[in-house]
């Protein structure tokens, strides 16, 4: 071990000592570099590499490590350990923007991704939400296009509010998320005064067997604050890493954030009859129905000793399911199974779960992979690459994987959900608007929706626009149009102060 005062001798990639980290090889001091200085070259092709593709979506982000603690009971749902009470698991929580590029300002208007991977004894168990408990859009054939309206025209590489609105106007099962999007939720005060949610609905299978259907609420224990926009926009401005930097250095404080999980969870057979589509995304349960259930409680306590190599090649995934717990016939949730890991072959490599960061820290590998760019973890050169074999290769089991599954039937068809009695695409929006946001929030929200408006230029979005928020609210469609009309910012429609509720949930008839 080298004197800690005495520094280690530069080496090369692959050890061997360097003589210069200032000068390349030349002839005589002012003649030509020669190709041979493998150092110089080895120094510059490296640099020219260091950058993966950012996420196609959700490019922006920070994350720390934690753990969490399965602090009730809830065996009668599930048999997965990590949620077995007393049982505690490393984490790793990744907070993210949505639209935005590496290096946007975190404090511009959007959704919040909240990705949580949990290092399990089962193998790695991923819960890849946001910090709102529905989505935009309700089958995953519509996400290219979505994210497309929300990016960069093709021409001029710039953002568009007439390409946001046209998309969202033709979209209406969008309302209840823009209503989220536009309101506070879209300028949280920092990623740990926020909330965190599976979003979509979920199986659990418990020990024997049977099935329930659930959804996960992480409730800030920090409280779910939120900037208005005069001030997010300035910190954009001054700071691009407001959010990154926040967590960062509150746990280097020894702030160690915490949320509380709890889940609604809907006995297997309710799902058939219930009102309206329990799998449909941009649908919350009312906490009426399905009250929360605690389970226990996540915290943050350590930061990523790198960046790059914890948290922008932190790969999470829907797909990353452990036993007793499955996804459910949300067809977003089904394409996103294949989507994350499509994308993190291409974004990170074809070994990219070998990686410490992605590889299981709980459990231990046992199959027949092999090969493929870096690979870096093999078999014993004994152990059989194939199955089935006579001598001692892993074997499958269906009781060692608890896998959940569902009843399915009829002719293969491209349709939307079928509909119930309360399927609607505006009603919880609504619901949100009017029961949820306080005369404060509905005035923020109000003012950002003027905004909006002015910001479209042609008049037959604007039309639809007005029509769209008229159909989440008649008094509020009326105000924007009045606040257009007249050039100033609408006042919110006299109401009823609502109680500061966390969640349309709460409220949603
Ligand atoms: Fe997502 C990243 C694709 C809906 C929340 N998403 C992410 C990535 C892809 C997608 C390719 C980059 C993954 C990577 O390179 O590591 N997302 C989709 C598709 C969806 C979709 C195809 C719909 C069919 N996403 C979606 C929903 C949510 C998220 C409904 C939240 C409820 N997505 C995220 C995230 C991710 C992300 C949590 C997870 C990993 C990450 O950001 O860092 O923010």
């Amino acid at each position: 071990m080298s004197n800690p005062t005495t520094p280690p001798v530069t080496t090369t990639q692959t050890g061997t000592p360097v003589a210069s980290d200032a000068h390349s090889l030349t002839v005589g001091a002012d003649g030509a570099t020669v190709l041979h200085d493998r150092y110089l070259v080895e120094k510059l092709a490296q640099f020219n590499r260091e950058r993966i593709p950012e996420r196609i979506v959700h490019a922006k982000g920070g994350g720390a490590f934690g753990r969490f603690e399965a602090t009730h009971d809830v065996s009668a749902y599930t048999r997965a350990a990590v949620f077995q009470p007393g049982t505690e698991s490393e984490t790793l929580l990744r907070f993210s923007s949505v639209a935005g590029e590496q290096g946007s300002p975190d404090t511009w208007r959007d959704v919040r991704g909240f990705s949580l991977k949990f290092y399990t004894t089962e193998g790695n168990y991923d819960i890849v939400g946001n910090n709102t408990p529905v989505f935009f859009i309700r089958d995953g054939a519509k996400f290219p296009d979505f994210i497309h309206s929300q990016k960069r025209l093709p021409g001029s590489g710039l953002r568009d509010a007439d390409m946001q609105w046209d998309f969202w106007t033709l979209s209406p099962e969008s309302a209840h998320q823009v209503t989220y999007l536009m309101g506070d939720r879209g300028l949280p005060k920092s990623w740990r005064e926020m909330q965190g949610y599976g979003s979509h609905t979920y199986q659990w299978i418990n020990a024997a067997g049977e099935q329930f259907w659930v959804k996960y609420h992480f409730r800030s224990q920090q409280g779910d604050l939120h900037l208005d926009a005069e001030t997010a926009e300035a910190i954009a401005g001054a700071d691009a890493d407001f959010y990154r930097r926040d967590l960062y250095e509150a746990i280097e404080r020894g702030e160690h954030p915490k949320w509380d999980l709890h889940v609604q969870v809907m006995p297997y057979e309710d799902a058939k009859t219930y009102r309206f589509n329990p799998f449909d995304l941009t649908k919350v349960w009312p906490h009426a129905d399905y009250p929360l259930i605690p389970v226990g409680t996540l915290t943050l306590d350590r930061n990523p000793q790198n960046f790059f190599a914890e948290i922008e090649q932190a790969a999470f995934s829907p797909a990353n399911t452990v036993p007793g717990i499955a996804i459910s016939p949300d067809k977003m949730l089904m394409a996103r199974v294949f989507s994350y890991p499509d994308a993190q072959r291409y974004r990170v490599g074809t070994n990219y779960t070998q990686l410490p960061v992605n590889a299981p820290h709980a459990a231990s590998v046992h199959n027949y992979s092999q090969d493929g760019a870096a690979r870096y973890h093999f078999n014993a050169p004994t152990a059989p690459v194939y199955a089935p074999n006579s001598v001692g290769g892993p074997v499958a089991s269906a009781d060692a994987a608890g896998e959940g599954g569902w009843e399915a039937d009829g002719s293969l068809v491209r349709t939307a959900y079928t509909l119930r009695a309360d399927d609607s695409d505006f009603g919880q929006a609504g619901t949100l608007y009017r029961d949820v946001y306080s005369a404060e929030a509905k005035a923020r929200f109000l003012e950002t929706l003027s905004g909006q408006a002015n910001a479209i230029t042609v008049d037959d979005i604007r039309e639809r626009f007005f029509q769209y928020w008229t159909n989440v609210d008649a008094g509020l469609g009326a105000a924007l149009r009045d606040a257009y009309a007249t050039g100033v910012n609408a006042d919110a429609p006299q109401q009823p102060e609502a109680d500061e509720a966390d969640e349309a949930d709460e409220a949603a008839a």
